[in-house]
């Protein structure tokens, strides 16, 4: 499944579920605290071993837990499966900036232009400490270390330009390891890659 996609329906699945379950949690108690006030109910009954209900409340959970399990697994399959013609690009996060390579070796610092329409493979790496690789937008949020690469992907699918920031602080300009996303047409992005 396509990054953005898989990750705002986890999101979404859990956050549904949570507010389900506040709304139903709170109802019920409110009602518990009005229906068994001291002044209707004096006398506490003790309830034991409703077999009916310890199946319930335990299968239950257990099926909503499992169904999230299932959904962030499944968005964390798109995050890892990079389709067969992506592109691919070097990143290197380093204090305190992102150096992009392209693959005709051309550098930049700051800036990463990429094509419409493509699937883009980010193999990202640290030059030094610990920084974090983020793009908001694509929901990417990768832990850039030196000699551990690793990778993540999106679909570059409408132009426009897009913040990436270093998400795990780094040194003391780390608030200014700020970098941007351009997604251009092809024939731009062409342009611009053999431009030097
Ligand atoms: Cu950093």
């Amino acid at each position: 499944m396509d990054p953005v996609k898989g990750v705002d329906l986890a999101f979404w699945y859990i956050l549904g579920i949570s507010v389900l379950l506040l709304v139903g949690i709170t109802t019920v108690m409110i009602v518990f605290v009005i229906k068994y006030r001291r002044s209707r109910h004096p006398n506490p009954v003790d309830i034991r071993d409703n077999l009916n209900l310890e199946v319930v409340w335990t299968a239950l959970p257990t099926v909503i837990a499992l169904t999230m399990f299932w959904v962030g697994w499944k968005s964390y399959i798109g995050l890892r499966d990079v389709p067969e013609d992506a592109i691919e690009i070097e990143v290197a996060g380093q204090m305190f900036s992102w150096i992009f390579m392209y693959p005709n070796d051309k550098e930049t610092e700051g800036e990463l232009v990429v094509p419409l329409g493509k699937a883009v493979k980010l193999n990202i790496e640290s030059w030094d400490v610990l920084h974090s690789f983020y793009i908001p937008s694509y929901r990417i949020k990768v832990d850039a270390v030196r000699g551990m690469p690793t990778y993540a992907w999106f679909m570059a699918d409408k132009v426009g330009e897009y913040d990436i920031l270093c998400t795990e602080y780094c040194g003391v300009d780390h608030s200014a390891m700020l970098a941007k996303l351009k997604i251009v047409p092809e024939d731009q992005y062409l342009k611009w890659l053999e431009a030097d």
